[in-house]
């Protein structure tokens, strides 16, 4: 039996990026590896590394656990809480940072990419953020990380520091693999086909959340950044914007890059936009609609507490024998 371990940041709306690159991989994977576990947190702690205001951050909280659910997760099979409520990850993340160097932690592109946005109210938590990923993973001595493309990085430096605490103080941390989806691994801002698709972005008519409804992703895909070429092909070098957008179509409708090609070789900008957002649609409203039957049942709390208290105990027992490991208190 393996343990897979995921995380995401309540940080906004969620996106099609976090659905194609995270959540309907997590859901692939569940039903693809029966004999497995799979934890899945939604990671507060790692939201407020940028300013939240507190009624919202714990709505989406919420609405993240929700939308986890009605895109398919199965309760039964998931363990899934909330960070801020397993103490030890923060405890296990300050471990961590004192087994990870500053020259390691600059070199994180997520980082240098906030460094060179010159905004002067970066918070330290943003630069140790990679210990603290670190421990919410090797906590649970996760085999395999489900994540995107932009997670990789981070998801290596996260071997490192298992590595140097297993070679250290002894065999004690599993050093987990990332598991990279091969369509969809990163999806690209509409707008600006240049940058990753994120829900914290400014402009929405870049991103498509899990909550638009038909007429914002008809009107968002509609507007998407293509080219003048007006030849359907898939080349992400030449025309970067019809890349993504035959990328989603492909994640998004389970079809290879080449079928979706050759359906629309022939064809124009228009259709391919109409029949994508028709296709978007159809996969998005019933999520849109299970998740309303969710949010305002009781059964997230139940699974919610259930969720904790099974991380809890793995946390409490794997954090013992960490500090007893490192020298730290009395026994
Ligand atoms: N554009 C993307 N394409 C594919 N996968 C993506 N992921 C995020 N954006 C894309 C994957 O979603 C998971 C959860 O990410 P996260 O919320 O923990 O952090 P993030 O990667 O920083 O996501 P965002 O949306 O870009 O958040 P903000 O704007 O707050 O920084 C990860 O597995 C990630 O790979």
């Amino acid at each position: 039996m393996k343990r897979i371990v995921s995380g995401i940041k309540p940080t906004g709306s969620l996106t099609l990026g976090n659905y194609i690159g995270a959540i309907k991989q997590f859901v692939k994977l569940q039903k693809a590896r029966e004999n497995d576990e799979f934890f899945l947190f939604i990671a507060d702690l790692h939201a407020i590394t940028t300013r939240q205001i507190p009624h919202e951050l714990r709505k989406r909280t919420l609405d993240i656990a929700a939308m986890y659910l009605a895109c398919g997760l199965d309760k039964e099979r998931t363990t899934l809480f909330i960070q801020s409520e397993i103490p030890q990850h923060a405890e296990l993340g300050y471990i961590l940072q004192s087994n990870v160097y500053m020259g390691e932690l600059e070199r994180m592109t997520q980082y240098k990419d906030k460094l060179e946005s010159n905004d002067v109210s970066i918070s330290s938590s943003l630069f140790t953020y990679p210990a603290l990923m670190a421990a919410d993973i090797i906590l649970y001595d996760a085999d395999y990380v489900p994540v995107g493309d932009d997670q990789k990085q981070h998801l290596e430096l996260t071997r490192d520091i298992a590595n140097r605490f297993n070679h250290y103080y002894s065999d004690f941390f599993t050093v987990p693999e990332p598991l990279i989806p091969e369509v969809g691994a990163r999806i690209m801002d509409l707008q600006n086909p240049e940058k990753k698709m994120s829900k914290s972005e400014n402009n929405p008519k870049g991103y498509i959340t899990l909550f638009d409804d038909e007429k914002t992703i008809t009107r968002k895909i509609k507007s998407a950044k293509t080219d003048s070429l007006g030849i359907i092909k898939y080349d992400p070098l030449e025309q970067k914007g019809l890349a993504n957008l035959i990328n989603i179509f492909a994640s998004i409708s389970d079809i290879s890059i080449n079928q979706i090609v050759d359906k629309y070789k022939n064809s124009d900008y228009k259709t391919f936009k109409e029949d994508l957002a028709k296709t978007l649609v159809d996969v998005l409203i019933p999520i849109q609609l299970k998740y309303q039957e969710i949010i305002n049942s009781n059964e997230l709390n139940e699974i919610l507490d259930k969720g904790r208290s099974i991380a809890s105990d793995y946390a409490f027992k794997k954090m013992r024998k960490c500090k007893r490991k490192i020298g730290l208190g009395r026994k």
